[in-house]
């Protein structure tokens, strides 16, 4: 064999080294990068059709635009939503859990799923708001099982992708997506190769979905009053774009939250960037209270986080390290009224909507009683002063794989393709979607990361509020039909 020949021969026998996945957090399930082609049903500019071929299924009814579905009682809070939302041209239709009553399905959670089903090909609903904490309005969990020495593992996530993803594709037919193919009432089983058999799940969402995790109805009250006078405000303060990050990983290479941050701020060029990093010497809690209280409109952490919280490590320092500490408690002062950023938290845990007493004595804090607790995620939204309009965030531990060349998995990605997804026509729960798909489509193999990132707000947000719109178009009548 010739030397070159025998080169190229060894070069090809070299087996392919996968990066490994880098885990924010010790416990995690085992994931396995691997090449998949799927063939899915979802979402794309409001008619379901075939992914990736985008072959549209069928026209649905125009009768109504946004499903709400809340608890018993609540629904003459959100009539005020609804009336809102109609002005602007949004069709709303409310029903209560009580409607549910004598439903398909075999569990509540899952007649939700088919009530909304049912409601996309009566009515043509796109968008669906689920109003209510998860003890009110129930949220799915689906199991993650793995083997480590001897002993097997299981993970249990609470997702809400599981209401949006309502059709998927089997043998050219489109089927409801039940994820629970094997039919014995564990919704989203995945296990480690050999341990058990998997459902099937389409992963892409098939409507707008958001939920409003309020406790009471005072919560509601404030939540709607802030969604109202966000989307008839808006203002000079809405261009501007807050960034936090450090060293995710140190000692990785890639100063992962900055290297993040900035490629935030190249893709969001119309906004004035503002960043908050260790590099720069002033990632502190204080700097963070001073660019909320003056406004913006969106926020990009990356770093740790928990069901409290976020911080993370300094460039090069150590694990033990946190800097650029946020907590739960630092939202209570804010004031910054209707100047309300979108959050995006690309972190783990901060939206774990089943955040107890356990979590905080794993944590090392002592606490005698039993209770849940909002996180983090949602304390934005729910804080009636001001805060966040709507945040993305993790209901469990999350990965991030971040490269020199950029994100390519994880929470780093979901955020890059959110950013990159936004336009100022597109409703927040459409940027959403639009980033869950091209996640889906390039890295099918990770549901982990689909099912933990949920959207706390409403899918039908106009971004920016709609008075900026109606001046600017306004000024264009004008200019054209002028004197
Ligand atoms: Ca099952
Ligand atoms: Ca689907």
């Amino acid at each position: 064999m010739k030397p070159l020949i025998f080169l190229v021969f060894a070069l090809l026998m070299i087996p392919i080294n996968h990066d490994s996945i880098m885990w924010l957090d010790d416990f995690h399930p085992k994931l396995e990068i691997k090449e998949m082609n799927i063939t899915g049903v979802g979402i794309k500019n409001g008619e379901i059709v075939i992914i990736p071929k985008n072959k549209v299924i069928y026209k649905t009814p125009n009768q109504y635009d946004l499903l709400i579905i809340c608890p018993d009682g609540w629904e003459k809070i959100l009539e005020k939503l609804k009336e809102h939302k109609e002005k602007h041209g949004i069709k709303t239709i409310i029903f209560s859990l009580k409607d549910l009553e004598g439903k398909e399905g075999r569990d509540e959670a899952e007649k939700i799923k088919y009530f909304i089903k049912e409601a996309i090909e009566k009515y043509g609903i796109k968008y669906v708001l689920l109003v209510g904490s998860i003890d009110k309005m129930p949220i799915r969990f689906v199991m993650y099982a793995w083997r480590s020495g001897f002993k097997i593992y299981k993970a249990w996530l609470p997702t809400d992708l599981y209401y949006a993803d309502i059709y998927r594709y089997e043998n050219g037919k489109i089927v409801f997506s039940s994820w629970d193919t094997n039919n014995n009432l564990i919704f989203g089983e995945n296990y480690e190769e050999g341990l058990g058999e998997n459902d099937i799940i389409d992963l892409y969402p098939d409507v707008y979905l958001g939920r409003l995790a309020c406790e009471n109805k005072v919560v509601l009250k404030n939540v709607v009053r802030k969604i109202i006078n966000y989307e008839n405000s808006g203002g000079e303060w809405f261009k501007r774009l807050i960034l936090v990050g450090g060293d995710t990983f140190p000692g990785w290479g890639v100063v992962e939250g900055e290297y993040m941050n900035e490629l935030i701020a190249n893709i969001m060029r119309d906004f004035q960037a503002y960043r908050i990093w260790y590099s720069l010497g002033n990632l502190n809690a204080i700097e963070i209270e001073k660019a909320l209280e003056k406004g913006a409109g969106f926020l990009y952490y990356s770093g740790h986080g928990f069901p409290y919280g976020w911080a993370t490590h300094p460039i090069n320092g150590s694990d033990e390290e946190w800097v650029g500490r946020y907590y739960t408690p630092y939202i209570i002062p804010l004031m910054n009224g209707n100047r309300l950023p979108i959050v995006f938290l690309d972190a783990c845990l901060t939206a774990k909507l089943d955040f107890n007493s356990s979590d905080l004595r794993q944590d090392g804090i002592n606490i005698k009683f039993n209770a849940t607790f909002p996180c983090f995620a949602w304390y934005f939204v729910r804080h009636p002063y001001g805060g966040a309009i709507a945040t993305i965030g993790a209901t469990r531990v999350a990965f991030t794989g971040v490269y020199k060349d950029g994100p390519k998995w994880g929470a780093g990605y979901l955020a890059y393709k959110f950013f990159e997804s936004y336009d100022e026509n597109k409703l927040l729960g459409e940027i959403f979607v639009e980033a869950q798909q091209k996640y889906a489509t390039k890295n099918p193999w990770d549901k982990w990361t689909l099912q933990e990132f949920i959207l706390l707000g409403d899918p039908t947000l106009k971004i920016g509020g709609y008075k900026t719109t109606n001046f600017y178009m306004l000024a264009n009548i004008h200019f054209k039909g002028g004197p």
